[in-house]
């Protein structure tokens, strides 16, 4: 008697298998670019379903230790990783995943470049993609604000040699508040004429980076401090002093946590680290919000991907599991519950390009731009839409991970099928870099200082006009109206009234948005368009 076993979902070359990439890359990029990179992105589709994604199967399951003291007792705090984690970053560097962004070989389209090739490699980077996000945030702040004396650092992070690239941490939050930092008490103190930094890091992930940005607030020689976050300065940190040992730096502990269980996320205590200033005494928080915006950014391409691996697999699997003489794809309801995740996620893929194309094409500014804006309008748009992406496809993530999860039955709960994984790893895309709520309220922050509101309508009734004419372009204009009809009632409803409205507002412009930069490609899927619409409008 033969015994019945259940073929399992199969990952095949990630870039020949995503027909939505090839297509949106083809319609966007010119001839010459596509020349270029294609080879390259197939051969690295390939790549993260083989070495690299053993590579970070065996960092998930050797997760980070820590090692406090030596056999002879001396405090050493050193973290133990997995081989799999360190050979993820030489791929990181050699697959040149931020270089691509700096290097701007491909003009404006640059952008769209690397987060495509960012987008293949993170489900398969077991989170090394985090410490990447923050060492293109960290090249951003010091292209911006560090100058020459940053030049040195900017190439290690810039760099596509393994053992030259350098990755950075972000030290914002602390015991006292992650979301409103404004309370830190992390103390700078000019000592020797050398600042040292004083005080406890509640969250710093990957800290086996090199360096790391970090807020603190200077003491004067009287000892006083100016409070709030006004009194936040930036400060560069490298993390190993020249002879190897911590920048007298304590590890208090690795984090348990829920998931991302390869990412060594540590509790640090400063206790005179050298640092040095970069930038305002004062204007911590605002130059620092460079760096956030990239990682914002990054946050939406690692939410999409890690919701494309969620869907491919459960795609696959739902065209192999038999039930009731049918494969569970062919029952209308799993059908149906397939193509409505495949339309949220099609409407993510194409907001979060279209940022990372504003993104490109502010940076490589052209006057006859893709988008037909100056180049304060472009910065207006990115200003009042990062925040929307970045809350708006965690969430969706979150969303449609639980629910694919089930499509697999009892084995999506079993820890080596690898779904419950890709479920707890999920949750995190919506906490950091900024909860949903405080998102919502900085796109309020960013309405409020800017103005921008009109000039973002305006700017999607351009894009609307230029798209060929149907019957879901009519109606995502109708819902624009509505939407902005809904906004200018809102505005009158008085500070407390608008901000409980906030987080409803975000998910409205989100729709919108990814509407509208979905009809903006040539070959547009009207039926999950159609879908996408009569479930969110
Ligand atoms: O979570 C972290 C790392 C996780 C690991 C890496 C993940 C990588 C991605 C995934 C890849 C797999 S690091 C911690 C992240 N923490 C946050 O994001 C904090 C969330 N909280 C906020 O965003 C708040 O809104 C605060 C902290 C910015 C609020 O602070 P303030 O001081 O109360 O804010 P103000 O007073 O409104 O803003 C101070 C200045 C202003 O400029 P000026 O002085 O010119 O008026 C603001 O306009 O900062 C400016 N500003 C901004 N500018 C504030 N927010 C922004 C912004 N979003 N963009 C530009
Ligand atoms: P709180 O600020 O206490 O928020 C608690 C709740 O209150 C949230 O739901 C929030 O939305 C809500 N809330 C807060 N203010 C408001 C408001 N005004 N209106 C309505 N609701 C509000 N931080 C770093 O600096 N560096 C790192 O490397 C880093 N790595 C991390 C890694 C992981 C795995 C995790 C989980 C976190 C990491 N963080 C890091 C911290 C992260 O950025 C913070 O946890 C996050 O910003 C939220 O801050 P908090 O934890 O203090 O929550």
């Amino acid at each position: 008697m033969s015994e019945f076993f259940q073929a399992g979902p199969v990952l095949r070359n990630q870039f020949d298998d995503d027909e939505l990439l090839k297509s949106y890359l083809n319609e966007k990029l010119p001839t010459k670019v596509k020349k270029e990179i294609t080879d390259d992105l197939k051969r690295f589709g390939d790549r993260v379903v083989s070495d690299v994604l053993e590579m970070a199967k065996s960092a998930e399951a050797n997760p980070p230790q820590l090692q406090q003291f030596d056999a002879w007792g001396n405090r050493i705090d050193k973290v133990v990783v997995d081989k799999g984690w360190t050979d993820l970053h030489k791929v990181s560097a050699e697959e040149q995943i931020v270089k691509l962004g700096y290097e701007r070989k491909y003009g404006p389209h640059s952008r769209i470049v690397q987060f495509a090739k960012l987008y293949l490699f993170h489900p398969s980077s077991a989170f090394y993609s985090c410490p990447l996000a923050m060492t293109d945030g960290a090249a951003k702040l010091l292209e911006l604000y560090g100058g020459e004396a940053f030049k040195k650092t900017f190439n290690h992070l810039t760099s596509d040699k393994p053992d030259q690239f350098w990755t950075s941490g972000q030290w914002m939050t602390e015991r006292a508040g992650g979301s409103d930092v404004s309370n830190s008490e992390t103390i700078a103190r000019k000592i020797n004429g050398e600042w040292r930094l004083f005080g406890t890091k509640w969250f710093t992930s990957a800290i086996t980076s090199e360096m790391s940005m970090a807020l603190a607030r200077i003491e004067e020689s009287d000892g006083t401090t100016v409070k709030g976050s006004r009194g936040l300065s930036l400060f560069y940190i490298e993390i190993n002093k020249p002879d190897g040992s911590l920048n007298n730096i304590e590890v208090l502990r690795l984090k348990d946590k829920l998931g991302t269980k390869a990412l060594p996320t540590a509790e640090l205590k400063l206790v005179g680290t050298k640092a040095t200033l970069v930038g305002n005494v004062g204007e911590g928080v605002k130059q620092i919000s460079s760096m956030f915006n990239v990682t914002r950014l990054y946050n939406s391409v690692t939410s999409i991907a890690a919701f494309r691996r969620i869907l491919t697999l459960a795609t696959d699997y739902s065209s192999k599991r038999k039930a009731f003489d049918k494969v569970i794809g062919q029952h209308p309801l799993t059908a149906s519950l397939l193509k409505n995740a495949n339309a949220d996620f099609q409407a993510c893929f194409h907001f979060t390009f279209l940022i990372a194309e504003i993104f490109g094409n502010e940076e490589v500014f052209e006057v006859n731009n893709s988008l037909n804006l100056n180049r304060e309008d472009l910065n207006r748009i990115l200003r009042l839409l990062t925040p929307v992406l970045k809350l708006y496809t965690a969430k969706r993530t979150v969303q449609w991970t639980s629910e694919l999860l089930e499509v697999f039955g009892g084995v999506g709960y079993i820890e080596d099928s690898g779904i419950p994984t890709l479920y707890r790893d999920s949750q995190v895309f919506s906490i950091w870099e900024g909860t949903t709520n405080v998102l919502s309220l900085d796109l309020l922050r960013a309405l409020k200082k800017d103005q921008s509101w009109p000039l973002l309508v305006q700017f999607l009734n351009a894009e609307l006009s230029r798209t060929t004419d149907s019957d879901s372009k009519k109606q995502v204009e109708a819902e624009l109206k509505k939407l902005n009809e809904w906004v200018m009632a809102t505005y009158k409803l008085g500070d407390e009234g608008l901000e409980a409205e906030a987080r409803e507002m975000a998910f409205k412009i989100g729709n919108l948005v990814s509407a509208v930069s979905w009809l903006r490609g040539e070959s547009v899927d009207y039926e999950l368009l159609k879908i996408f619409m009569k479930k969110h409008f």
